[in-house]
């Protein structure tokens, strides 16, 4: 066998060996615990880039106004065709505020309340997939 070969199939041992293990420690992680979404509110976004994914059912959103206006943070949709929502507060610039959401599969809409904020652009879709 040649160096080249030799290094070839050492590396290929290397990733057969490493990705089971990566794969286990994934679903470890998204098993355990809620997931944590940041939220930066500011002119004029809520730092999502329009959206964000929650692997199970359970999240900690942890709120920042990082902007120069007050904001607020909003979080509605539908459970069992019944309209839910769950509202921060209206928060000064530099504060922060954190709530745990547990939701059933679905995507719900994120925005901010305060003017015309939701308009100018502070809103994003928030997945919950359920584990599956
Ligand atoms: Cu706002």
């Amino acid at each position: 066998m040649d160096q080249m070969m030799t290094r070839m199939l050492i590396a290929l041992i290397a990733l057969v060996s490493i990705a089971p293990a990566a794969a286990q420690q994934t679903q470890t992680a998204a098993k355990q615990g809620p997931s944590v979404v940041h939220i930066n509110l500011h002119e004029w976004g809520l730092g999502l880039d329009g959206r964000a994914t929650v692997p199970g059912n359970e999240a900690v959103f942890e709120i920042r106004n990082t902007g120069s206006v007050v904001h607020s943070f909003e979080i509605e949709g539908k459970i069992d065709g019944k309209e839910v929502e769950v509202v921060s507060g209206r928060l000064q610039p530099g504060q922060t505020t954190s709530f745990t959401l547990r939701l059933p599969a679905g995507e719900y809409t994120a925005y901010c309340p305060v003017g015309n904020h939701r308009e100018r652009g502070m809103l994003a879709a928030i997945v919950f997939r359920g584990y599956s």
